[in-house]
């Protein structure tokens, strides 16, 4: 695969200083400006303060670029025609010299074949609530893409209990992060348990290193509730994720579109409040996703 690294990414993988990727959906389909950009530059910030080089993953004009610049990440973050890319999407944008940003899926593919082991983000895709033929890619890539995940769970729009369900099929361990329950991303329980708790960067280590001599190909999923102050009440956010759904299926909302169509109409419905939510988890990822791959080195 021809990817391009920036030079502060290729020296902090060859010294084997902690590298953590970043998606760049997030910030083209899943946050507002112009809080997309504060957010895309902080989150960043927030990785070099616990220690780690950020990585932030895109395609500009046909060319996978793993580190951006920032009058890229600018670009990308005021453009109305990038293509949200997951794994399916790259032969069409690479060989039409589109703009695209990365999903989950997308992110770990290339994150992976450029030596990067851990990866932060908000909410992972999953399994649609009343469409449990519409499966995320995340899902599939993250049984096929030996990274390590650090996300607040599954996006709170989704139907939890068959999201696991997948996971458990495509062989990957979800970890509850100082939790025993896997986390609802804007509500710090779920009811539902994970497959093992790890309470510090080097527990998780520990499975990545165990993964790797088993030769397992999956990814490591590790779900890390929102901190407790910025948690909002599961009632509140239920009652506005009904309601997106609704005017979804009411505007025939289909495919790819869904979840980019839900998550600004939840935050629409919640205010400010959830925005703030999804922000500090945001930050909370990338902190211990930097913590962990202090933990690992690196090596593929
Ligand atoms: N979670 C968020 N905001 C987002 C996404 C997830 O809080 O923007 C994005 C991620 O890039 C994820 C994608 O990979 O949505 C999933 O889309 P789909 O359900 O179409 O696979
Ligand atoms: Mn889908």
């Amino acid at each position: 695969m021809n990817i391009h690294v920036i030079p502060e990414v290729v020296e902090a993988l060859a010294s084997k200083r902690p590298v953590v990727a970043l998606e760049s959906t997030l910030i083209t389909h899943g946050l507002p400006r112009p809080v997309n950009l504060e957010v895309a530059r902080a989150l960043e910030q927030t990785v070099r303060e616990a220690g780690a080089i950020p990585a932030t993953i895109a395609i500009l004009k046909g060319r996978i670029t793993v580190g951006l610049l920032p009058e890229e990440l600018e670009f990308l973050a005021h453009s109305d025609f990038v293509r949200k890319c997951s794994r399916r999407d790259f032969p069409i944008v690479i060989a039409n010299a589109e703009d695209g940003a990365t999903t989950v899926a997308g992110t770990m593919m290339i994150a992976h074949a450029a030596g990067i082991q851990v990866f932060a983000t908000g909410g992972i895709g999953g399994v649609h609530r009343g469409h449990p033929f519409d499966v995320s890619a995340d899902l599939t890539e993250l049984g096929r893409t030996p990274i390590t995940v650090v996300c607040a769970g599954a996006k709170a729009i989704l139907d939890l209990p068959l999201t696991l369900e997948v996971l458990e099929t495509q062989g990957v361990p979800v970890v509850g992060y100082q939790t025993s329950e896997f986390p609802a991303f804007y509500s710090r329980s779920s009811g539902l348990p994970v497959d093992v708790r790890c309470d510090t960067p080097e527990e998780v280590a520990r499975l990545i290193r165990a993964r790797d001599h088993l030769n397992l190909p999956a990814g490591i999923l590790v779900a890390a509730p929102v901190p407790e102050s910025e948690a909002l009440p599961h009632e509140d956010i239920e009652r506005a994720i009904e309601q997106a759904l609704a005017d979804a299926a009411q505007r025939g909302v289909r495919g790819k579109a869904v979840t980019p169509f839900l998550l600004p109409r939840v935050s629409e419905l919640t205010g400010e409040a959830s925005r703030r939510t999804n922000i500090a988890l945001l930050h909370n990822n990338a902190r211990i996703a930097a913590e962990i791959a202090g933990r690992v080195g690196r090596g593929k």
